[in-house]
């Protein structure tokens, strides 16, 4: 089928191609970790694309996410631009942080990332307090909270959905039920099918969403942040996924089923919305082939413009560690 970009189909690529990019970045970061580029660890997020991009396919550029260990994706999701990410995890100071934060603590204010967190489920409470904040301040922008399902086991996970509910704060947690929490497997974690059923217990919806599904994802959240925009209150979004990849490039060691892992490779969320863009005419395979080329050109300028970046002064190493007296001037965030 020959296809046609009307503003629908380019819409559509795009999200095809910031998956892509995402796929991109991390093959790369694994690399330049096994290069000795990145000190730390690289989380990947691969064969989870489509929930970062879908998410934040409803958001708009003034509303805010929390993140995770495994982040990058929702960075790049989120509008991040890939050089000063690739910067900031190979800790230089041209990085979004200065090289201070690494692969696990990406922040970017502007471009409304407040954070990523290496403590699992940490970013919980920063996205119930951000959200109060927003409510307070009368703007009707939302706060997304990516977690994972090992951190749905965490004492802040229910604290946060706790508060966030009797507020009726605009935040909207995104659980990312990959199904594993390093080597633990969810069934001998939780006893119920659902962590989406959890929510039922805060007063506040819970969705269940196939998390390999790029659109179905995009309007689950759709629905979610329009109603937090309402200022009727949170939503629990899980959305079922699978990490292709080991738990990170410092726990290499994989002790899923080969058959478990072949499951998930045919569901490949890219591949499978590739496939959906042809058959419905939005994009040929030629084109889809020049998105997976630009993606990857992308993600190599960006490394190499961040190896030829200089680290930070070591005499600078004490700056921005200690929040200056003014640190509360009015607009400071702005
Ligand atoms: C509070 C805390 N406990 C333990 C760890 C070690 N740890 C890092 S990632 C991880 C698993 C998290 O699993 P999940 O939330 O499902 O996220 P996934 O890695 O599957 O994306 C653990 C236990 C940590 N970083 N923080
Ligand atoms: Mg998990």
């Amino acid at each position: 089928m020959t296809s046609v970009e009307t503003g629908a189909s380019v819409a559509l690529t795009q999200l095809y191609l910031t998956m892509a990019r995402i796929r991109a970045f991390e093959a790369k970061a694994m690399d330049l970790f096994a290069e000795k580029y990145i000190r730390g660890s690289v989380h990947p997020y691969t064969g989870e694309e489509a929930v970062a991009v879908g998410v934040c396919a409803a958001l708009r550029p003034e509303d805010y996410i929390t993140s995770t260990h495994r982040g990058h994706g929702h960075c790049i999701a989120k509008g991040l631009e890939l050089r000063p990410m690739m910067a900031e995890i190979t800790g230089r100071a041209t990085g979004y942080c200065r090289g201070r934060g690494g692969s696990m603590h990406i922040t970017a204010m502007r471009h409304g990332m407040l954070g990523a967190d290496a403590i699992v489920a940490g970013s919980l409470a920063m996205a119930a307090g951000a959200a109060y904040g927003l409510q307070l301040q009368g703007k009707d922008a939302v706060v997304v909270a990516f977690f994972g399902d090992g951190g749905a086991q965490q004492g802040i996970f229910h604290e946060a959905a706790n508060l966030a509910a009797v507020l009726d704060a605009p935040v909207i947690f995104v659980c990312e039920n990959n199904q594993w929490a390093i080597s633990t497997p969810i069934s001998c974690a939780i006893r119920i099918e659902n962590i989406a059923d959890r929510a039922a217990g805060y007063g506040f919806p819970g969705e269940v969403v196939d998390g390999n599904d790029v659109l179905a994802v995009r309007d689950v959240a759709a629905r979610a942040v329009e109603r937090a925009r309402r200022g009727e209150g949170p939503t629990l979004i899980e959305a079922k996924t699978y990490r292709i990849t080991p738990h990170s490039a410092a726990t290499p060691t994989d002790n899923r089923a080969p058959d478990e892992l072949s499951y998930w490779r045919e569901r490949d969320p890219i591949v499978r919305f590739g496939r959906e863009l042809v058959e419905a005419g939005h994009a040929s395979p030629e084109r889809l082939e020049e998105l997976d080329r630009q993606a990857g050109e992308e993600v190599e300028d960006a490394a190499e413009w961040a190896l030829a970046s200089p680290y930070p002064d070591a005499a600078a190493a004490e700056e921005d560690v200690y929040a200056p007296a003014d640190w509360l001037t009015p607009g400071r965030l702005a």
